[in-house]
């Protein structure tokens, strides 16, 4: 609904000719007729200080000669003609709304378009479409009990900018994404490669951020030449111990934790061990000898087994307390990664984790928590109710972990900072906003989810 009254002048002015006079010493001669340039249709928009359901619009399209500007204010109204001085236009319904300004001269038509999203209960249009957290705390420093996680990759904290001022502003610990897993630090056999790896973990130790280790060994992130093995499985057993021991020996001191082994336990019926090539060539007490490699290489550091639907089947959280009890005084921690949703797992099986974890003297790590918003893929936005709902998820993961005793704790780490970084949408190949922060590191609710739940 537009606020002021509409005049409607037109100003419909002749196409520019411009006509020059020459020499006259060329064929050519004559009337040189300057065809009319395209404007560029561009506006500015903010929300009134006085009224956060106003919208002030600013068309500040600029160009030579005359042209019409009219707009569009994505509420149904039509076209209206732009008026001299900024524009004010409410919203008061919930929803996203797109406004456009369109301008035309004698050279064609141009078009600027903005989103605008309005949910009351978030205060009226949200800035920069983004209805999420105001909130100045920094999650780090209102998690006084355990370390609060994200991913990164050497890229990025070569890279500088905003993803490491975000990490060093809310985080209290890395893990490398991809980087320290197998198949990037020896990608071919005698060649180690750490260049990745020492980025991470030095800028963690130059930023007094921990580093947690992941993942030492997984199926899934196995060099070919290592699935392909050629030489006895003696010689794979001496290979796999080499590479553990220089690995963590490499950080030791540096790095406060490792995933030794990562998700070795099969989502099939009675959830066996994964019959992976370790599994293979050096038996089922292959974890165990893992262990045993990384905890003689560096004893102070905390050894962890980490794996998937730990609350969502009991089946298979069993079989992974059955591997911890197996390995004894071995392991200091559990890995539980919480790659969620809005509706589920339960907080029961969710705090069924973390009851299993400390009645077995254990750390805890509530790994790669990413709540998806969108799991069945009926949502093309955000929107403010499943915006709500993934806030809830995510207070109510923080506050299980945030209740266990303090000797429990370790770490909780968010697998991802902006929604548009998130491995699920490849994954499960349509959109979502699974994590904190918006596409452009706009705090979400999601955020405010988190802080409450520390409370
Ligand atoms: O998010 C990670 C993705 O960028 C990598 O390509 C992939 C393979 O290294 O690993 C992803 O992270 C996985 C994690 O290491 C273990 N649990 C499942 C995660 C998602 O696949």
């Amino acid at each position: 609904m537009k606020i002021k009254n509409i005049f409607n002048i037109l100003k419909v002015l002749p196409i520019l000719l411009l006509t020059l006079s020459c020499d006259g010493d060329s064929d050519n001669d004559g009337p040189i007729i300057i065809p009319p340039t395209r404007v560029q249709a561009t506006f500015e928009m903010s929300i009134s200080p006085s009224d956060p359901n106003v919208l002030l619009l600013d068309n500040k399209t600029s160009g030579i000669g005359d042209f019409i500007s009219e707009w569009d204010f994505g509420q149904g109204d039509g076209l209206v003609q732009d008026l001299p001085g900024i524009e004010e236009v409410r919203f008061d319904t919930d929803g996203t709304f797109s406004v456009r300004l369109l301008v035309s001269n004698a050279a064609g038509l141009t078009v600027d378009s903005k989103t605008v999203v309005v949910d009351n209960s978030a205060g009226g249009i949200c800035p920069n479409g983004n209805c999420g957290s105001t909130s100045t705390s920094a999650l780090k420093d209102a998690a006084t009990t355990f370390f609060v996680g994200n991913i990164t990759r050497s890229s990025r904290v070569n890279a500088g900018g905003k993803h490491v001022e975000v990490l060093k502003s809310d985080f209290s610990s890395i893990t490398s994404e991809y980087e320290m897993k197998m198949n990037v630090m020896y990608p071919s056999q005698g060649n180690y490669d750490f260049t990745a790896a020492d980025a991470i973990v030095n800028f963690g130790v130059n930023n007094g951020i921990n580093v947690h280790g992941h993942a030492l060994i997984w199926h899934n992130a196995t060099p070919d030449w290592v699935n392909d093995f050629t030489g006895t499985d003696s010689e794979f057993e001496a290979m796999v111990k080499d590479y553990i021991t220089t690995t963590v020996t490499r950080y030791k001191g540096k790095i406060g934790s490792w995933d030794v082994v990562n998700e070795a336990i099969d989502d099939g019926s009675g959830n066996p061990l994964r019959n992976s090539v370790f599994k293979q060539k050096m038996g089922d007490d292959y974890i165990k000898k893992c262990f045993q490699w990384a905890r003689d290489a560096d004893p102070d550091c905390l050894l962890f087994y980490n794996d998937y639907n730990m609350a969502s089947s009991s089946g298979k959280r069993a079989a992974m307390f059955k591997i911890v009890d197996d390995l004894g005084d071995l392991i200091d921690g559990v890995g539980a990664q919480m790659h969620i949703s809005y509706n589920g797992p339960s907080k029961s099986n969710i705090q069924a984790v973390a009851n299993g974890t400390v009645s077995r003297g254990l750390k805890l790590h509530f790994a790669e928590l990413d709540i998806r918003a969108n799991p069945n893929n009926d949502q093309t936005s955000l929107t403010s109710q499943r915006a709500d709902a993934q806030k809830a998820k995510f207070k109510e993961v923080v506050q299980i972990y945030n209740s266990i005793p303090l000797d429990n704790k370790y770490a909780l780490t968010v697998w991802g900072l902006k929604d548009n970084e998130s491995w699920l949408l490849d994954f499960w190949g349509h959109a979502d906003w699974p994590l904190m922060y918006d596409d452009d590191y706009n705090k979400k609710k999601a955020y405010d989810g988190f802080l409450e739940g520390l409370q």
